[in-house]
């Protein structure tokens, strides 16, 4: 932004807030409350329509969440714990956006965020000691403290495929999905993208549309999600016993109530490994991931399990020569987001699904008529993109974020993305993140980490206010030294041995690394309380200017 930029944007502005959040996903819907609970002047910001982040945007056909409800869900409020009934273990995206949008209207949040409205830059300004935070909508806030509740995946990525632009038929981005119904029977479907995005897509579709052509390139190894109704003594034994439920979480590497062994790979006979992991492919969901302690970080356990799971591809699909293409290799299993599916390999099975393998036949081109490989040209009526996100990262390098002295994020993360506590930046005074780059973000529950980092921002403010403390930022030491210790434990695990978007794998020009902290949870929490506790200790404070000085 230039000196000019930064000057109409002095000269226009009107509004002044306390906080400004950008976003208002489960993240931003949390700060909002919080913050204005505390007798702060909050303004929300939120690119979409409405409340619900990517659950407001993915509208894609089977669109569900994989981690249980009662555990992805807020913790903050014991009032709406009683008043919400999930009605599934794992919720489609339907009961998700339902629930985040009863949220809003308890808390009347909506009053606080301003919709359609996207934050185009924000700008620190030293002498006054404020954010200065512009909008597409020609808005214009100062604010003494900025919240980038931006979630890891809110820029979805187009593949690099040439011709895209060219195809007559209709193309969808299941990121993107339009709000009215769309009709897909009879129709010639292609699918671009084999993540847990296209998994869902295509278990959903196959039985439903004429021909489905599912273009697969990295295959993803996927597990039976086993979902149920939740019966009414169960809600009631849940409800009862929420608080109970939520220690658990705080204190679990994943976030979750899921069981997680603290048993060697290696430590039981062959026998009995097998018999765990058919156990935990009985029981469902992550279950299997929880079975063991260290497959990820033993490679050896590591591809036991892997093969467990390839054998049960082969006892599902009937054609081998699929089932030999469905079969993940090359890469750890668990270093990709694990997906889970509700008959997904089953699909293979039906005469119309036909699976379009793009390791031995890559995509040459997106055509006016359909997709063209080596082997040829395939007609479609319609071609969907399940291809991803600029994860991480993307959504807060996709505007100027000018710090202290004018430094630009985009340069202080331009070897990858620096943090403290996957919270703040230095140089970047009183901007903070919920679920940032090297904190645990995808590997753990969403809304565990986003409450406890809106928690932790609000104490730090009430610290600040108390103490007549105006600018909170990391120092470059303590910031140097989380990054040792997140690039430390990313080398001992298995995480960072596939080409993901946790290591930027999937964007051209990223900087490549696991910006991921992998010690879990719950070491995560601990860490970051310890810091506090020990008087902030990695953060600098600015003392508040006395009125009449500079
Ligand atoms: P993912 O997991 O990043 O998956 C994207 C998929 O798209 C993946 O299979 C990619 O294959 C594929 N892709 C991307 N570009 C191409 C091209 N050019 N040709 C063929 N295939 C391509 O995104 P999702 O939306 O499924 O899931 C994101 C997260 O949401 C997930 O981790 C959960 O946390 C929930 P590739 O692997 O690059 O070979």
């Amino acid at each position: 932004m230039s000196n000019t930029d930064q000057a109409h944007i002095r000269s226009v502005a009107t509004h002044r807030v306390d906080v400004v959040v950008v976003g208002a996903g489960f993240g931003g819907m949390y700060a909002i409350y919080k913050y204005r609970q505390m007798g702060l002047k909050v303004q929300g910001f939120e690119a979409g329509g409405n409340v619900g982040g990517v659950w407001y945007w993915n509208r894609y056909p089977g669109a569900r969440v994989d981690l249980q409800s009662i555990d992805y869900s807020y913790s903050f409020s014991p009032e709406i714990e009683q008043e919400w009934t999930w009605p599934e273990e794992f919720s489609g995206q339907p009961d998700v956006l339902a629930y985040q949008n009863f949220v809003a209207d308890r808390l009347d949040l909506r009053k606080d965020i301003r919709f359609n409205t996207r934050v185009t830059g924000a700008v620190w300004n030293t002498d006054r000691a404020l954010w200065t935070v512009v909008t597409d909508q020609g808005d214009t806030f100062e604010a003494t403290y900025c919240v980038m509740a931006t979630g890891p995946l809110s820029i979805p990525k187009d593949p690099d495929i040439p011709g895209l632009n060219r195809f007559k038929g209709q193309l969808l981005r299941a990121a993107k999905w339009p709000h009215e119904p769309v009709n897909l029977a009879g129709k010639r479907v292609g699918v671009i993208g084999t993540g847990s995005t296209g998994i869902q897509i295509v278990q959903e579709l196959g039985p439903k549309v004429g021909d489905l052509y599912v273009y697969q390139r990295t295959p993803s190894f996927t597990m039976p999600m086993r979902n149920r109704k939740l019966e009414p003594d169960y809600v009631a034994e849940v409800k009862r016993n929420y608080a109970g439920i939520r220690e658990v979480a705080r204190n679990s590497p994943i976030g979750g109530t899921r069981p997680q062994s603290t048993r060697a790979f290696f430590s039981v006979t062959r026998q009995q490994r097998r018999q765990l992991l058919e156990d935990g492919w009985r029981n469902g969901g992550l279950a299997l991931l929880g079975t063991f302690a260290d497959l990820l970080i033993n490679p050896e356990a590591n591809e036991e399990v892997a093969e467990f799971i390839r054998d049960k591809i082969s006892e599902v699909v009937r054609d081998p020569v699929t089932a030999e293409k469905l079969k993940p290799r090359g890469y750890p299993v668990f270093a990709r987001r694990p997906c889970l599916d509700t008959g997904y390999y089953e699909t293979y099975n039906l005469p119309n699904v036909h699976l379009m393998d793009c390791l031995t036949d890559p995509i040459l081109e997106v055509t006016e008529r359909g997709v063209r490989t080596q082997a040829g040209e395939v007609e479609l009526d319609t071609l969907i993109l399940a291809t991803g996100y600029d994860g991480l990262t993307g959504a807060l390098l996709a505007f100027d974020v000018i710090g202290r002295d004018g430094r630009k994020l985009n340069e202080h993360w331009k070897n990858g993305a620096r943090s403290y506590l996957g919270l703040m930046m230095e140089g970047f005074p009183n901007l903070f993140m919920t679920t940032g780059p090297n904190g645990p973000a995808a590997l753990a529950n969403i809304i565990r980490i986003s409450e406890h980092d809106v928690d932790l921002v609000a104490g730090a403010i009430t610290h600040m206010d108390k103490n007549g403390l105006e600018t909170i930022e990391p120092s470059k030491d303590a910031e140097d030294n989380w990054m040792s210790l997140v690039a430390t434990l990313a080398q001992r695990s298995l995480v960072s041995k596939a080409k993901t978007w946790y290591v930027g794998a999937n964007v051209r020009d990223k900087p490549q690394g696991l910006t991921l902290f992998t010690g879990g949870f719950g070491k995560y929490r601990e860490l970051c309380s310890a810091a506090v506790q020990d008087g902030y200790r990695g953060f600098v404070f600015g003392q508040k200017k006395r009125a009449g000085s500079a």
